[in-house]
């Protein structure tokens, strides 16, 4: 049994008169931009670099991004995974995660004399100052995003007698502030755009003066993968989604494209797990990849798709991305 999360919407298309003009018609359409964004790249690069520089064993707190292949890629270098501080011998070389930890976790750290370097997503960290900003101003801050997800964990964690999780639409009912004048609300950085105006549309309902937060909070990758998904779905009888079952971002893609029109949705980890079934009767293939899924993967896929007849592939661009983040400083290449 394939292992890939499917939501169907089980509206069935019917296969084209002849099989000839089928054939022919058969194409994918590539979401751009997908894959690595600019904090997972740093992400990655801070652990790989680490390894050189200091050698193995790298301790990792969590996952250093939620995907498998690169996991256990890391994993086969000398990395070892720990969910928490004190599974780190005193003294060695921790790295935290790209979703960022709060203060709690740096205590315990430096309480175990363990050597840190810190690959949070500098969008990440932005969030954790808008916490950390409206707790002084003694605001209710409102985060939305998804319960016992790192990053939640992290950015609460820096006011957590201030901030409130809520969770979705259905998450606004049981929320009550101390004072309707100072609410503001904040959010997950990977979270489906739409679904989270919706949250916020609900929460101004109750809270005519709920403030929005300085900038962006759900970041430009998330946002722009959903706006290419979006612009593929219409025409798609299927979307692949290469990405991890526990990747927010990843797993937000499958519902966009659901949502914009997509006969079905896949999430796959690797090609081997794209169940050929899935094929029958399809003309249009969209794919895309989470933020932090390797291109090789997505490779993978295509390949798989040209040998059952889908070798025609248009990309479908809706935006360009340039941005990048340096290194944390620790391993920045000492100045002359
Ligand atoms: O589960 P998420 O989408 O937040 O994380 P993932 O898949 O590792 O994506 C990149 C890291 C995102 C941090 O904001
Ligand atoms: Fe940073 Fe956005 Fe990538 Fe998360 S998804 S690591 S916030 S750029």
């Amino acid at each position: 049994m394939s292992s890939a999360i499917s939501l169907n919407v089980g509206i069935a298309r019917s296969a084209s008169a002849g099989s000839a003009d089928a054939a022919d018609a058969k194409r994918v359409l590539l979401a751009e931009p997908r894959g690595y964004c600019a904090g997972v790249d740093r992400a990655v690069e801070t652990v790989e670099k680490a390894l050189e520089k200091h050698g193995a064993p790298v301790y990792v707190r969590k996952e250093i991004v939620h995907n498998r292949h690169v996991v256990e890629t890391l994993r086969e270098r000398g990395v070892i995974f720990v969910d928490e501080t004190d599974e780190v011998p005193a003294g060695a070389l921790l790295v935290f995660s790209a979703h960022g930890v709060s203060p709690a976790v740096h205590t315990a750290a430096a309480e175990r004399d363990l050597r840190t370097i810190d690959a949070t997503c500098p969008l990440v960290t932005k969030v954790h100052q808008e916490a950390k900003r409206f707790a002084r101003d003694d605001f209710d801050i409102l985060l939305i995003g998804h319960e016992g997800h790192e990053e939640v964990e992290g950015t609460a964690g820096e006011a957590p007698d201030h901030v409130q999780l809520v969770d979705g639409p259905g998450g606004v009912d049981g929320v009550t502030v101390r004072d309707e004048n100072k609410v503001i609300w904040l959010s997950q950085t990977t979270l489906s755009v739409d679904e989270t105006m919706e949250t916020v549309r609900l929460l101004r309902e109750k809270f005519p003066l709920l403030q929005d937060p300085p900038s962006d909070d759900i970041c430009y990758a998330t946002s722009n993968r959903q706006t290419a998904v979006k612009a593929m779905a219409p025409e798609c009888d299927l979307v692949i989604v290469v990405g991890s079952r526990n990747s927010s971002n990843s797993v937000r893609l499958v519902e966009v494209a659901l949502n914009a029109g997509a006969r079905a949705a896949h999430l796959v980890d690797y090609a081997r797990e794209v169940d050929t079934a899935w094929l029958d009767g399809v003309r249009t293939v969209g794919i895309t990849s989470g933020a932090s899924v390797p291109e090789i993967l997505v490779e993978g896929v295509l390949e798989l798709l040209a040998e059952h007849g889908f070798g025609n592939v248009q990309p479908v661009t809706t935006a360009n991305e340039t941005l990048v983040f340096a290194l944390p400083r620790e391993l920045r290449p000492a100045r002359r």
